[in-house]
């Protein structure tokens, strides 16, 4: 429990964060390495303090659409890495547009279309291309898209069809682990595909794993390289092994450390959207990663859906629990609302009018 006597210095270091002050790499070196209950509830305290500048105790809401699980890619730490025996699935147009109608019912801010990178998309983006645009026409709501790495003119393509938002997570910014976890993959291509996206209208959300291979150091880099690329989001996700992978073996890592990088990517990034994934552990996690300062829920599937999540704590469970409506009950039994469209909206138009560096190649 947090003393009485600490609150008026934690509030004032929340006061000089939301000012402007800037973490050096002792600070964050030091709150990663926190240990002690009482000073992660301090820095968690900091967080939300910071959080609330910002965004008052309103939430934004994702939902998720996994429409195809086929991939040419082989992530070590990926259920549907090329290599895993699995069953995958792809839905059809129709399919996805009926997904999209019943999408329409539940309170979220934006959809979140997501593949592996499927050669039936990624050799024909037209196809992708008509999927972004059924989801805009049938829901009217912002749009962002995972589908790994895509090139300039299909990312200019995808935005002119109403694509606002690029996923694309680092997974590290460490050079020498990204190498072992997206194996064969550029790590500057992956970048670049980013900052492209970010320059060319989009809102980009980046993303580290913990607990695979990341010690504090390592963490760091990370934390710095997502900085350098000032997303509109970012986000952490502790790993979690999938069998039939390279590291289904590894034994996975306690959920604490994800919620200090989340504190710690809030003081860094103090007025950004910082997830809550549904993905690891539902909707009790969900508390906990919004007591850290996060501030979206993302993952968000209706109850009746047999689609995969990307780890999916409930794929044996009968019937999924991170719909939009059981995690707006559990927001308000928390002080916490969904914001309104209007409030997201208005941060996507921002990134809307920031200048489009035109490529020098088209001067
Ligand atoms: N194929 C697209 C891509 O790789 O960007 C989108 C697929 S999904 C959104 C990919 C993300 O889910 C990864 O970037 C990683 O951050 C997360 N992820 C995948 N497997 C995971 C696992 N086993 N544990 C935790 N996070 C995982
Ligand atoms: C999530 N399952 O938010 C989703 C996924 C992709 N843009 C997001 C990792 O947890
Ligand atoms: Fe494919 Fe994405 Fe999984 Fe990598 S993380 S194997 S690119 S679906």
């Amino acid at each position: 429990m947090i003393k009485n006597a600490d609150y008026q210095a934690l509030d004032t270091v929340a006061e000089k964060i939301i000012n402007g002050l800037e973490l050096t790499d002792d600070n964050l070196r030091e709150f990663l390495s926190l240990n002690e209950e009482e000073d992660i509830q301090k820095l968690h305290y900091v967080a939300r303090k910071v959080r609330d500048h910002f965004f008052g105790n309103r939430v934004f809401l994702y939902s998720f659409v996994y429409f195809s699980t086929y991939c040419k890619n082989n992530c070590a730490f990926c259920y549907y890495n090329r290599c895993n025996k699995i069953q995958r699935y792809r839905l059809d147009l129709d399919e996805i547009r009926r997904l999209a109608q019943a999408i329409k019912k539940e309170s979220i801010h934006m959809v979140d279309l997501t593949m592996g990178e499927d050669p039936y998309f990624h050799n024909y983006p037209e196809r992708f291309i008509d999927v972004v645009k059924t989801v805009k026409e049938e829901t009217g709501l912002p749009i962002m898209i995972s589908p790994g790495v895509m090139d300039d003119n299909t990312l200019n393509r995808l935005h002119e069809s109403g694509a606002n938002f690029l996923a694309l997570y680092q997974e590290t910014h460490d050079k020498e682990l990204y190498r072992k976890l997206r194996v064969g993959q550029s790590f500057e291509e992956r970048k670049h595909a980013r900052e492209f996206a970010r320059n060319n209208g989009y809102c980009v959300e980046d993303g580290i794993l913990t607990g695979v291979g990341n010690d504090i150091d390592s963490t760091i880099i990370s934390l710095r390289g997502m900085q350098k690329g000032n997303p509109d989001m970012v986000r952490v996700m502790t790993f979690v092994p999938q069998e039939g992978t390279p590291l289904e073996l590894v034994s996975q890592e306690s959920s604490l450390s994800e919620l200090k990088i989340i504190s710690v990517l809030r003081l860094m990034f103090p007025d950004k959207l910082i997830p809550a994934s549904l993905d690891l552990e539902g909707i009790d996690g969900m508390v906990h990663r919004l007591n850290a300062g996060a501030n979206v829920v993302t993952s968000i599937i209706s109850s009746d859906s047999s689609l995969e999540g990307v780890v999916n704590y409930d794929r044996e469970l009968e019937e999924r629990d991170r719909d939009s409506r059981s995690v707006i009950k559990r927001l308000r039994s928390m002080g916490m609302e969904p914001a309104s469209q209007d409030d997201f909206n208005r941060i996507i138009e921002k990134q809307q009018v920031t200048p489009i560096l035109v490529p020098v190649a088209a001067l």
